[in-house]
């Protein structure tokens, strides 16, 4: 009975580990401004050279890139969370 409990507390653990996973998106901004959700999010710059971006990551720990292009001047918003 102990090790049945244990397999469940197991199962329960690690489904609520992937279902937090599978909540967070990552995406390229195809417009700005740019909002992510509020889970955290893995966001990256609009594609394209002299593009100022206005990204705005919300709730959540977000990791933002807007290193990919130079030329231009971004706003990052991380908002709540470990960003
Ligand atoms: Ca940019
Ligand atoms: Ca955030």
């Amino acid at each position: 009975m102990r090790r049945v409990l244990l397999l469940l507390a197991m199962v329960a653990l690690l489904v609520g580990v992937f279902a937090s996973a599978a909540l967070a998106l990552s995406f390229d901004c195809s417009d700005s401004p740019c909002y992510g959700t509020r889970d955290g999010n893995i966001i990256d710059e609009q594609t394209g050279e002299g593009l100022a971006d206005h990204i705005f990551s919300l709730k959540g720990a977000d990791y933002i890139d807007a290193s990919d292009n130079s030329g231009d001047v971004d706003e990052v918003f991380g908002n709540q969370g470990a960003d």
